[in-house]
């Protein structure tokens, strides 16, 4: 196997034996055959529902963390096969048509934005939101892979990628907020109940939803946890009484608190891990989520059947506590513009000085707590806007406000980096300039490759001067990063303009 998707991938090499996720080579090999016959379907004529379904659907599955279900990817494969005929190819065959290294970097860029689009596009196709052109950019991005392309094409492919990036984001945005409300500034509890409860962790909130619907009455808690959290503050959702709060924080934290939460857990898409044995008979899967040997939610026309996950409920002692301040959430775009006014004049007078994006993926390295200790560093007059689950870092630090406009502004899951993206371009009208004009700085956290997607995304709207860590991704040779840094300013985490505060990863 080689696998380098994701920041955690072993330097230098990439994954070759086992994935430092707990992939398997025997996985790996069958995402790669499904990758490759992902790429004969995009390249072929064959159009229909069920084939969008596959391109989009099977990319996600191949995301880190994702679906480690070899059954499940292979009968997806299965279903191309009957559509299109026998194929046999792995994507790491096509990749290594090129024997140049920096035109297989650009390839792979390209390939795992298009696997970010894909999840965020999966996430608005759920909720009934679909453009044609997103999944007509997967289409022609996944066909371009085996074409012998120049550098040029491939920079303006990826540039591309990012330009459909930030389409499917406004679109995810619409899907959100125009079915479940507008997020509301909420402070989410995060203690326990005494009755027993279930854990729902991913980023679906359609899955939530029913979950709610179903439990009503039963005298169960439902608990959001990971990137679960800002579905805590939409309208729709806090109707529900018996959805009770956040339990946990980051994906990566999941062995430890998915066994002290005692009652069954729902996993709906990415971040999902190798359960341990004293909760794998409690954990399910929904979605394009999936474990060898744990039981999966499937989908019937629209319908999830979560009867299985509550009545297994019934019979589970309450979770646990765990030590955590509650966290205030909920600063979409709608909440940010409502107080732009307060914002420009705290700017104008200098009461703020500085924005720093601290948005993306957390992670389990120790190194990650560089993250806590920046933003705690931030001097009193700078504005921390997040997103994704990089936020569990810093989000329980108490940071304060800056004359009644909160420190952290926390606008939600990774699906709602949209909400930044209009932030920052509403700040840059109201001071006549441009986002690289701004007094806003960008330290971002990634790890896996919806990440990649949102980068392509910021560069594809001209923004410099990134941040990118903890570490920069394995895949991108020393000339494409030399290309980045150049053109991008993009560099590894570390400094902040000198102004501010300098800190540096040891
Ligand atoms: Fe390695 Fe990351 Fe690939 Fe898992 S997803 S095999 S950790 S590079
Ligand atoms: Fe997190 Fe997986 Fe990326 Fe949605 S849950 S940001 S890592």
């Amino acid at each position: 196997m080689l696998c380098r998707q994701c920041e955690e991938t072993l330097p230098g090499t990439g994954c070759i034996r086992n994935g430092v996720c707990g992939k398997t080579a025997e996985l790996s090999d069958k995402q790669d055959l499904l990758i490759g016959a992902l790429i004969e379907l995009a390249s072929s004529d064959k159009r229909c529902p069920e084939c969008d379904k596959y391109l989009v659907d099977g990319l996600f599955m191949t995301l880190s963390n994702t679906n480690f279900d070899a059954k499940r990817i292979d009968s997806v494969r299965e279903g191309i096969i009957d559509r299109i005929g026998d194929v046999d190819i792995r994507v790491k065959d096509i990749l290594s048509l090129d024997t140049d290294d920096d035109l297989r970097s650009l390839k792979e860029l390209l390939l795992f934005g298009l696997k970010g689009l894909a999840a965020y596009y999966h996430h608005a196709r759920v909720l009934g939101f679909e453009d044609g052109s997103i999944v007509g950019f997967i289409r022609k991005g996944l066909s371009s892979l085996p074409e012998a392309l120049s550098a040029d094409d491939l920079v303006s492919l990826n540039m591309e990628c990012g330009e459909v990036g930030v389409r499917c984001l406004a679109l995810l945005d619409e899907a959100n907020t125009s079915t479940y409300g507008i997020p509301e500034l909420t402070s989410v509890s995060t203690k326990v109940g005494t009755n027993p409860g279930i854990l729902i962790t991913g980023h679906d909130l359609k899955d939530l939803e029913q979950l709610l619907e179903q439990t009503k009455g039963t005298g169960i808690d439902v608990y959001t946890h990971g990137e679960m959290l800002p579905a805590n503050s939409y309208p729709a959702f806090k109707r529900y009484d018996n959805l009770k709060g956040n339990y946990g924080g980051a994906w990566y934290a999941q062995k430890d608190e998915f066994e002290s939460f005692n009652g069954p857990i729902i996993a709906t898409t990415n971040c999902v891990l190798i359960p341990k044995d004293s909760y794998r008979d409690r954990l399910f899967t929904t979605g394009t989520a999936g474990v060898e040997g744990v039981k999966h939610i499937e989908d019937v026309d629209g319908r999830k059947d979560f009867s299985k996950v509550i009545d297994a409920a019934g019979s589970c002692a309450p979770p646990t506590p765990i030590e955590r301040n509650d966290l205030t959430i909920g600063f979409g775009h709608s909440q940010v513009l409502a107080l732009a006014d307060r914002i420009i004049d705290a700017v104008k007078s200098g009461a703020i000085r500085r924005f720093v994006v601290m948005a993306g993926c957390d992670g389990r390295e120790r190194s990650r707590s560089y993250y806590r200790e920046f933003a705690e560093a931030l001097p009193k007059d700078t504005v921390i806007l997040t997103a994704g689950c990089a936020k569990y870092r810093f989000n329980d630090c108490d940071l304060g406000d800056i004359g009644g406009i909160p420190r952290l502004v926390d606008a939600g899951q990774c699906n709602d980096c949209y909400s930044l993206v209009v932030i920052a371009n509403a700040l840059a009208d109201a001071f006549g300039t441009d986002v690289n004009g701004l007094p806003l700085s960008f330290n971002i956290s990634w790890y896996e490759q919806k990440a990649v997607l949102v980068l392509l995304s910021l560069l594809k709207l001209g923004v410099k001067d990134i941040m990118l860590g903890p570490r920069l991704p394995g895949f991108i040779t020393p000339n494409i990063l030399k290309v980045l840094v150049d053109t991008f300013g993009i560099r590894a985490n570390g400094t902040v303009p000198e102004d501010m505060v300098t800190l540096r990863i040891e």
